[in-house]
């Protein structure tokens, strides 16, 4: 037999597959919709093997489908706006856009490599105006029906850079790039209202039954609903403050009232007290984001002022701004209760607040709370006067019906979620397709001068955005007066890109951004296949966005994934020798890590050695392939030497596809020897020698494993199909030729093609048959050959069970009879007694009455 040639089969099949189309889906088919999704790269260079996983697993869903007789969505395209394109023209001088087509071109090439049954026809580039052009009418349709505003809003500002940074950008709270102490700036920002949707956002979690539990756990978390109170505080100087609270219950525990450092009370204060405008501008310094508030050492500046307790008015609390309380939260001010609050706690330990314990976890009652750690579990109230002995879900309905009863507050629903920010002050994005005008104001582009297209001629040699810079593209006539206007700089986060690239794909007509008949065909995609780290923000966008496009009355879908499987990593072992370097006091030595690659080291003599260096290597935890850690493998190289199908079976074979998958030379040798297995049974097949006879358990083998591997695929449990597709092989190893034996074989074809599908093609091919394998049908189970051939029989005696024993089904009832009177158990059952009668229940008992 030959040996299977993977690289000559996996070129010519490729050719096959992209020059009649294959995977073309037809928007006019009458069979019923496959839409299965990967979620699309954003094209950082080169396919990495976390990409190879994703899209195997969906490839293997959507080749499955087509066989089952489906008509397969299995698009792909490129997330390519974003930051690391700017990164690159500032590091090498290259243009963000030539950058990430080159990148496209590379990674587009690779992925036809490993032979993934995608639509070409449909591949789209967000970079691109065909794209964006499309997103920019769909902003100013949001924004026709009141879904966008503008409003000014704090950013991470790096004073040496000039420029805004991303959230992610601030490490530490220090620029990325700059190291400078980055500080929190206004600016006028474009928002998107996704909090109109709040509501229906969480209750829709509710109907997404193919979704992961946790995925949806925190969705809801991030939405955050939960019920408060707001009610004012009257101030010693006449004045009064409003705080918002979700735990009403926790009142006659409070110590202290603040407020944000942007609070009018706050600013009204720094107008006449120097020190408190000193303290508003440091609490400007510091990060924007959550954690970073967290982390941040809780500051307060005493304001002097008191503020009365609603249900004492006898008691007075102290008055503060805070660098830990929010302006855009809730009112922008708080009561504090440090026992059952951290960042309470943390603040009334500084500046010496007294801490009350009003919620009791079990015996203790001391109102001193002792320690540094909030309690914020469940309990019973105490030291609460009329609250004392209830739990806290009453305590707080109390409060609230008081608090409306007393006329001093009002009950709410209130949510976590803050509108999404869109406005980015970055080059490579969608221009906002807005013009400011000095007498009109806010003007949209009108819709026949859409696309607003970036302009190629730009420059990264100073910080900032170039758009800011370019006056001959910012600069335009008013398009309502004609009065010299500007065009708006900022450019849209590229999450809003990936908020409806979906329905791009399913629809992608000239002229607009789809056709809505022909979009609600195929949505909603029906298996959406990605990584955990989008589960919050990139799903709420586009679950917002699809409701947003309902709600102008654009596109009827509810949910724009009705089928999500987060799919888990491709792990590595680490390697890495210690170096000694100078610490920045420039006399200590510090000890640290030189991470090493898998190529750059060399197990010898029992130990492992850096090539380079030769010198000893330590090997580290196994981790997610990263380039920081350099245990990355580089999946081209790979197919080089094993071929697609090699590379694809490793891919979904030993995990589970929800978890981590440890990379292994040893792991890929094995997929390796298994195709060349495959090989030699498809080879032999076409040698013929079988004779007539058949082979009734490798029938039943081959159909169970049919029906099997069927509803693995569908349950994306692909490990489970891949031990099936190996125990089945190694029967067909075993069995002895035989009419059976050559359909089980001729029917492996089918079943190998899903995940391997090139060398599926090659000896569908050899085997004489017409047309592709992709084209295939699923082979037919025989339910017959489904049910168990052996049944397992209770033997009783008067009525006792004494054993069971297995018999072949439909066994006659003397043999049944004889069987049971044969068996030892049954025998010293019986003993000396005479059976009187013997009941006989064919497949299932034989009952003994002695
Ligand atoms: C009293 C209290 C007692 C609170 C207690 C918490 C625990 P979530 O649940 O995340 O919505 N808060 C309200 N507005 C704020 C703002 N603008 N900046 C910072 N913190 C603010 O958080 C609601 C709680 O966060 C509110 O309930 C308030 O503190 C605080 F044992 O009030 B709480
Ligand atoms: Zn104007």
């Amino acid at each position: 037999a030959s040996r299977f040639n993977a690289l000559k089969a996996d070129a010519s099949w490729q050719k096959v597959w992209d020059e009649s189309r294959t995977f073309a889906a037809r928007d006019d088919s009458p069979k019923p919709r496959s839409y299965v999704l990967e979620m699309f790269p954003y094209p950082s260079g080169r396919i990495h093997m976390g990409h190879v996983r994703n899209y195997t697993m969906g490839d293997v869903l959507a080749r499955y489908r087509r066989m089952i007789g489906h008509e397969v969505l299995h698009p792909m395209g490129w997330d390519a706006f974003g930051m690391p394109a700017e990164n690159a023209a500032m590091e090498k001088g290259v243009h963000p856009g030539a950058w990430t087509r080159a990148n496209i071109e590379t990674m587009k090439a690779q992925l036809k490599r490993l032979g993934f049954a995608l639509d070409w026809t449909r591949e789209l580039a967000t970079c691109e105006p065909d794209y964006y052009g499309h997103e920019q009418a769909l902003f100013l349709d949001l924004f026709k029906a009141g879904l966008v505003y503008r409003k000014e809003s704090a950013v991470n500002w790096d004073p040496v850079d000039m420029t805004v940074l991303a959230n992610e950008q601030v490490i530490d709270g220090r620029g990325w790039r700059s190291g400078a102490l980055v500080e929190r700036r206004k600016l006028s920002q474009w928002f998107l209202k996704i909090t109109d949707f709040a509501d229906d956002l969480l209750n829709g979690l509710g109907a997404l039954e193919h979704w992961p539990d946790k995925v949806k756990l925190m969705q809801e978390n991030w939405i955050g609903r939960s019920q408060g109170l707001t009610f004012s505080f009257k101030l010693s100087d006449g004045d009064k403050v409003d705080v918002f609270t979700t735990r009403p219950d926790t009142m006659f525990g409070s110590a202290f009232v603040a407020v944000a450092a942007d609070h009018p009370i706050a600013r009204a204060l720094a107008d006449r007290n120097p020190d408190a405008a000193a303290f508003i501008e440091l609490c400007k310094r510091g990060g924007t984001t959550a954690a970073e508030l967290e982390t941040q050492e809780k500051l307060g500046f005493d304001t002097g002022l008191t503020a009365t307790h609603p249900l004492d008015p006898a008691w007075q609390l102290p008055v503060y701004i805070a660098n830990f309380v929010l302006m855009e939260y809730g009112t922008g001010a708080v009561f504090g209760v440090p026992a059952h609050d951290q960042r309470d706690l943390d603040f009334a330990r500084k500046y010496g607040l007294p801490v009350k314990r009003v919620v009791s976890e079990g015996e203790i009652e001391d109102p001193v709370f002792v320690g540094n750690e909030a309690y914020g579990g469940p309990g019973v109230l105490v030291n609460s006067h009329f609250l004392d002995g209830m739990d806290i879900e009453d305590a707080k309905r109390t409060v609230i019906s008081r608090a409306e009863g007393e006329g001093w507050g009002t009950g709410s629903t209130v949510f976590r979620l803050r509108d999404w920010g869109v406005s980015r002050q970055r080059y490579w994005g969608t221009p906002i397709p807005i013009i400011h005008c000095d007498t009109c104001g806010v003007v949209p582009v009108p819709r026949d001068q859409l696309p607003v297209v970036l302009p190629e001629d730009v420059s990264f040699d100073v910080p900032g955005n170039p758009l800011d810079r370019h006056t001959a593209w910012n600069t335009v006539d008013c398009p309502s007066c004609g009065a010299t206007a500007r065009r708006e700089t900022d450019t849209l986060d590229t999450f809003v890109n990936s908020s409806w690239y979906f329905i791009r794909f399913a629809s992608q007509p000239e002229g607009k951004p789809f056709d809505r008949a022909v979009a609600e065909q195929w949505l909603p995609v029906g298996q959406y296949i990605g990584g955990v780290e989008h589960a919050i923000l990139h799903l709420l966008y586009a679950r917002f966005w699809t409701r947003a496009l309902k709600h102008i009355g654009q596109l009827d879908v509810a949910e724009p994934f009705a089928g999500l499987f987060t799919q888990g990593m491709v792990t590595h072992e680490t390697y890495s020798r210690t170096i000694e370097t100078l610490g920045t006091d420039g006399v200590d030595v510090i000890h640290k890590p030189l991470w090493l690659g898998p190529d750059d080291i060399e197990r010898r003599d029992g130990g492992v050695f850096e090539i380079a260096t030769g010198e000893a290597v330590t090997i580290g935890r196994v981790e997610k392939m990263s380039k920081s850690k350099k245990n990355t493998v580089d999946p081209e190289p790979i197919v080089d030497q094993y071929g697609a199908d090699a590379v694809r079976w490793f891919m979904l074979s030993d995990s589970p596809p929800e978890r981590d998958l440890p990379w292994s030379e040893s792991g890929i040798e094995g997929s390796w020897r298994f195709v060349q297995r495959l090989w030699r049974l498809f080879d032999g097949a076409t040698e013929g020698g079988e004779g007539a006879s058949k082979d009734a358990a490798l029938d039943r083998k081959l159909h169970q494993t049919i029906a099997g591997i069927a509803v693995d695929i569908d349950a994306l449990s692909f490990n489970k199909a891949v031990a099936k597709l190996y125990a089945l092989v190694n029967e067909i190893e075993r069995a002895a030729p035989s009419a059976s034996r050559s359909a089980a074989i001729a029917t492996l074809m089918r079943l190998v093609a899903p995940m391997a599908p090139h060398i599926a093609e090659e000896a569908w091919a050899a085997a004489g048959n017409d047309g592709l394998i992709a084209d295939a049908p699923w082979p037919e189970v025989d339910p017959a050959l489904l049910v168990e051939d052996e049944v397992t029989i209770a033997l009783q005696v008067n009525g006792k069970l004494r054993d069971t024993v297995t018999m072949a089904k439909g066994t006659a009832k003397d043999v049944m009879e004889a069987l049971a009177l044969a068996n030892p158990n049954v025998q010293r059952s019986i003993g000396d007694a005479t059976p009187k009668k013997i009941i006989v229940v064919p497949d299932r008992l034989v009952n003994v009455v002695a």
